[in-house]
């Protein structure tokens, strides 16, 4: 065989199998695929081979794979340990995705193999990567982005105001300091924070009822019942937490600002939130482009007592977990036009669900005006959406139902590819990864 440039008898190569929750490796394939460009483009492809019969068969499996339109770069054997495979071939094929498809279904329909699996190669290595695997080490999880801070950003209106840098300042060292299990310290908010607190809270009384979401109602009123949403004082995070705490099993630790994307998506799966503790500049109440407590609070928390919404926000969280740079981007982007920026139809009707939605009057009532374009939630076309986070955003996406949201997210999410799988375990609150090799 012509293509064949190196056949050897080996020791066990160091591999790891791709394993997907419930899916076939052609869906992922096709999920992965999102473009034209990777679809056609020829890629070097591990495959490992059980062989049933003897390793005179080998002729027939590399006519296989000719006949799919692949190449066979490097071949390697060894005796199988598997009951019933004589040998286990591994083989690297240059193929475009498209004719992978196909020639791993050939594999597949013939008789002289057992299984056929895809090893991943270039994904990162399950005993190497750190990530959080207990809630304590969310403690480690707290990097910021230097963006958009008053210290650092001239169109912020806190910039050229001292008094309000230093409030700031105090304020994020409380996050800094802060260490798992520690119950979060209360701020004394001055009359400023909690007059900016009573503008927003009043907006959202007066929006909420025809525009935001049924479930986010439903906690609102509840949060009203048990006197923590109360239009003349700002909740503490502490409170909070133990209200999250009650109805979901969510807590909140506090962050310094705006968190990098993984570390942030990291504490989701833990069911914990890194929520900021500052206000907004009092100049501009309706719309910050930074997290704030206010945003935090009216916007996120409701639905974090929300078990059907708490569920899904965590199983964000656990995909992100050793995720590529890549599909942390893509869960990002897909995070935010859903629980950040989400509309939804409610009998018909267009309501928000997105968090900074629901603190951020301004942006309510721009983003229901015919100003915007309004697109169909389709988390495979979303995740891959650019966006900006400083203005008004010029795209919403609109999901059928807040219900269909969540099941076309969480569906989609499921498909992300990575090497092994990971569960939470509520009892120790550690997440336990199950190597698949
Ligand atoms: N950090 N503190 C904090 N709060 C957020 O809401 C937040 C964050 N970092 C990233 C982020 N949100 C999202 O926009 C996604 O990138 C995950
Ligand atoms: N724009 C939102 C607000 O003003 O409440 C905050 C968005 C945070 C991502
Ligand atoms: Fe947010």
């Amino acid at each position: 065989v012509e293509s064949v440039t190196d056949t050897k008898i080996t020791k066990e190569p160091e591999i790891t199998t791709k394993k997907n929750a419930g899916l076939t490796e052609e869906e992922v394939l096709i999920e992965n695929a999102t473009t034209p460009e990777t679809v056609e483009n020829v890629q070097r492809t591990t495959l490992l081979l059980r062989m049933k019969e003897g390793i005179t068969s080998l002729a027939n499996v590399l006519k296989i794979i000719e006949n799919g339109k692949g190449v066979v770069a490097h071949l390697e054997s060894r005796p199988s340990r598997l009951t019933g495979i004589q040998f286990d071939v591994l083989a690297k094929v240059d193929i475009s995705q498209r004719n992978l498809l196909i020639l791993i279904r050939s594999l597949r329909q013939s008789s002289i193999l057992g299984e056929v699996t895809i090893l991943t190669e270039n994904s990162i290595n399950v005993k190497d990567p750190w990530f959080p695997r207990h809630a304590k080490d969310l403690d480690n999880c707290n990097h910021l982005m230097t963006k958009y801070e008053p210290e650092l950003d001239m169109n912020h209106p806190g910039f050229s105001d001292k008094v309000y840098r230093a409030r700031r300042k105090d304020i994020a060292n409380i996050a800094f300091n802060y260490k798992y299990g520690e119950p979060i310290p209360r701020i004394q908010y001055t009359k400023e924070e909690q007059e900016t607190w009573t503008a927003v809270f009043k907006t959202v009384l007066d929006l909420m009822p025809k525009h935001f979401c049924a479930e986010y109602q439903r906690v609102f009123a509840l949060l009203q019942k048990e006197g923590i949403f109360r239009p003349d004082k700002i909740p503490q995070l502490e409170e909070m937490s133990e209200f999250l705490r009650r109805n979901t099993g969510f807590t909140l630790r506090p962050a310094a600002g705006l968190l990098t994307a993984r570390d942030f998506l990291a504490s989701l799966a833990f069911r914990v939130f890194q929520s900021t503790q500052y206000v907004r500049h009092q100049t501009t109440p309706f719309h910050t482009p930074e997290p704030d407590c206010i945003h935090e609070l009216l916007g996120h928390m409701p639905l974090l007592a929300d078990p059907g919404f708490a569920q899904f926000s965590q199983e964000i969280g656990l995909a992100s977990l050793g995720a590529s740079d890549a599909e942390i981007e893509k869960l990002s982007t897909v995070y935010w036009f859903t629980v950040e920026f989400g509309l939804c139809k409610e009998n018909g009707e267009i309501k928000a669900y997105g968090a900074g939605l629901l603190s951020a009057y301004g942006e309510l009532l721009h983003a229901i005006s015919e100003k915007p374009e309004h697109r169909p939630f389709d988390p495979n076309v979303t995740a891959v959406q650019p966006y900006q986070d400083q203005e008004y955003q010029p795209i919403y996406y609109v999901a059928e139902s807040f219900e269909d949201a969540k099941d076309k997210f969480r569906r989609w999410v499921s498909k992300m590819s990575r090497p092994f799988e990971v569960r939470y375990n509520p009892h120790t609150q550690r997440v336990e990864v199950l190597d698949s090799v």
